[in-house]
């Protein structure tokens, strides 16, 4: 991973991997690709950009090409509420966009990384300690688009010998970038109304289970998988992650060891809860620490220690900012 091309730079996950593998590994050993410019972006700022839609191989290609990458990580996609709201474009984006990248990593012979999620799974999946490898039935656009993109990246490795590894992510929270239209949203909207408003609204159900993890895990899981010797590997696509599963109730109990008095309260939204009810409520990580040692570091209360503290400063710089 000396010079690796990022799609979806500027989300969720994009915004916070380029930052840290230019601060590791240099400035230009990031080419970061999205569909905008967004003026003044740290991202775009620091390092080589392009602006690149991933149903456009060609000329996901000819920068792949100009900057001599040895590796993509293909993040673009669309998140499962989203998702289901516009089918069609999630499939046409979500498997259109890997599809491409894959046949820009077999063409080049490049290392390729591209995130699964717990939505690959579905209402027949056992819910208890999910196993890595166990019936897999989504209902939702975004959880067909999953499974076949694990499919699809295993036959890439089996039929073609392109490096292919990932990961089935969990819901992610993290203070620098919003996520966009996932069902996992309120764990991270949460934390911005207990310090604005000390309430929230939550539109997931009271005793809905899912799995979490803290941004700066994932991002070191990224790193770890993609360094992992490929002897120990064996899976290598979408092995499930998770560092912590809770339902709002016991995210409010954390946040009031910090903010006594924050204050809870449900408007369910049916269509985001029924995709959370279809989703495993916690993972069997077990194969990610067997074959490549994972080890996620938060648990859920030094997250919302950490959260709330770097939360605070970026609000109180918002506020200074705006005046
Ligand atoms: C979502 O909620 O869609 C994502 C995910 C779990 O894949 N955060």
């Amino acid at each position: 991973m000396k010079k690796v091309l990022i799609t979806g730079c500027l989300g969720q996950i994009g915004s916070e991997l380029t930052m840290r593998l230019r601060a590791d590994n240099g400035t230009d050993s990031v080419i970061a690709t999205d569909i905008r410019r967004i003026a003044g972006n740290e991202v775009i700022e620091s390092g080589p950009f392009e602006i690149l839609d991933v149903t456009d191989k060609d000329k996901m290609m000819d920068i792949a090409r100009e900057y001599e990458v040895d590796t993509i990580i293909h993040l673009a996609a669309l998140l499962s509420a989203v998702a289901e709201e516009k089918p069609q474009l999630a499939w046409n984006l979500n498997m259109g966009g890997l599809v491409n990248a894959l046949e820009v990593a077999r063409e080049l012979h490049l290392k390729f990384f591209t995130p699964s999620s717990i939505g690959s799974f579905g209402p027949g999946t056992p819910a208890e300690n999910t196993p890595q490898d166990t019936l897999q039935r989504p209902t939702t656009m975004y959880g067909v688009t999953k499974v076949s993109g694990e499919l699809l990246c295993d036959y890439y490795f089996q039929k073609f010998g392109v490096d292919t590894r990932g990961v089935r992510f969990p819901g992610l929270i993290s203070y620098k970038t919003l996520p966009g239209g996932g069902t996992t949203d309120y764990a991270v909207d949460i934390y911005y109304e207990a310090l604005k408003n000390k309430s929230y609204t939550s539109f997931i159900g009271k005793g809905t289970h899912m799995d979490m993890m803290y941004m700066p895990d994932a991002i070191d899981a990224i790193i770890k998988l993609m360094n992992a010797d490929p002897k120990r590997l064996v899976h290598r696509n979408a092995f499930n992650i998770t560092a912590m599963s809770f339902e709002p109730e016991q995210i409010a109990a954390s946040i009031r060891k910090f903010i006594p008095d924050f204050e809870l309260k449900y408007d369910v939204d049916p269509a985001r809860q029924a995709i959370a009810d279809s989703w495993p409520d916690s993972l069997d990580a077990s194969c990610a620490r067997n074959e490549w040692d994972f080890d996620p570091q938060y648990d859920l209360d030094r997250m919302t220690k950490d959260m709330l503290e770097k939360l605070t400063k970026k609000l109180e710089n918002d506020t200074v900012v705006r005046h």
